[in-house]
């Protein structure tokens, strides 16, 4: 009798290039290793609208300010998606969220750095959304079926999050000589750690190898990154801004642009909680969390009376 090697066959189906649905068979650390990723990621848009909120009372006009609403209103959504994909893996949503507000879970670097000027929405649209992108294209095409699906629409949200920033940077640069220093302060800032969202370097990043196997990551961190820098260096240049990194040059020979080294230091620091917010984004997500008790219990009860009415009409 034939055996069937189901990690075989499962592992030709996603070379096959065919979507993994919640339904099929799958191997365990695929499973896992997807509910770490997504929930990661949407815990990250969640904690990624608390920087931008900062500043929605003080956006300089009724434009700006609409704009910044729609954005960090479309980041809520992002992590809404996003938690329903996990839950699609067999994750508890309350779990997920459980391990974000005890500081057990990841989620994006960039979010522990606080937002001093305007000129940092301007700067966190153009590189972190920016960034974004790089990393979240890729992922419209991830083996399985409702994250892949997930990413497309977040993706077109996340270019017009791109456009918003930049169009900001754009006023600033041709605006007053203060204007502008406050874009290269910005940048400044927040250069370094835009390059460090994509991950650690591809020796250390200890998911990568089989995350591309399973062709649920289909572009190595440095690949990201490169391709991030190979494009955001002619913006800057555009914006006649200055990127803070002295060996960054332009390389005929690979066709793309050399730069200086990251300091993985500090994003490991990071990392463990010791950047420069992260004790006050796990206070303000605690506290929407438990603020916002009322609003998960009324939900539930109206949901409890809506399934005793029905069983009601069925019985009469
Ligand atoms: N920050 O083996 P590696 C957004 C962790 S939100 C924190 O390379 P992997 C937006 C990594 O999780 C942007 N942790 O991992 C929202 C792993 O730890 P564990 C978020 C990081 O998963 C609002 C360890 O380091 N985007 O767009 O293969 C406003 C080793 O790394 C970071 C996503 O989440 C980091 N920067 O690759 C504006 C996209 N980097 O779990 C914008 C989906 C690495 O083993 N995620 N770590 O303990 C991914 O594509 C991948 O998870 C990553 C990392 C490329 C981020």
């Amino acid at each position: 009798m034939e055996t069937i090697n189901f990690e075989e066959r499962f592992q030709e189906y996603v070379h096959s290039e065919q979507k993994v649905e919640p339904k099929h068979w799958m191997p365990e650390p695929y499973r896992k290793t997807l509910i770490r990723q997504i929930s990661q990621h949407a815990h990250s848009e969640v904690v990624g609208m608390l920087p931008e909120a900062n500043w929605i009372s003080r956006a300089p006009s009724l434009r700006r300010k609409v704009a910044l609403l729609a954005k960090v209103q479309d980041e809520a959504g992002h992590g809404l998606y996003l938690y329903s994909a996990a839950e699609t893996l067999g994750a508890d949503r309350a779990d997920l969220v459980g391990d974000l507000l005890s500081g057990k879970a990841k989620y994006s670097s960039i979010f522990n750095y606080p937002t001093r000027s305007w000129a940092d929405i301007g700067a966190i649209g153009w590189l972190v959304d920016g960034a974004a992108i790089a990393n979240q294209v890729m992922l419209c095409r991830t083996s399985y079926g409702p994250y892949a699906r997930a990413m497309v629409r977040i993706c077109k949200e996340e270019s017009f999050h791109q456009r918003q920033g930049y169009e900001i940077m754009l006023a600033l640069c041709k605006g007053t000589k203060e204007q502008k220093e406050m874009a290269q302060d910005a940048l400044n800032r927040w250069w370094w750690p835009s390059l460090m969202m994509f991950g650690p370097t591809d020796k250390e990043s200890t998911n990568s190898a089989q995350s591309m196997n399973w062709k649920i990551k289909r572009k190595s961190n440095d690949e990201l990154r490169q391709e991030f820098i190979d494009k955001t260096v002619p913006q800057a240049e555009f914006l006649g801004l200055t990127i803070p990194d002295e060996q960054l040059e332009w390389d005929e020979k690979t066709g793309h642009y050399r730069f200086g080294p990251i300091d993985w230091e500090e994003f490991y620091h990071v990392l463990k909680g010791n950047g420069p917010c992260n004790k006050e984004r796990l206070e303000a997500r605690n506290k929407a969390h438990d603020d916002g008790r009322w609003v998960r219990e009324a939900a539930n009860a109206f949901a409890k009376k809506t399934q005793e009415r029905k069983g009601e009409h069925s019985a009469a």
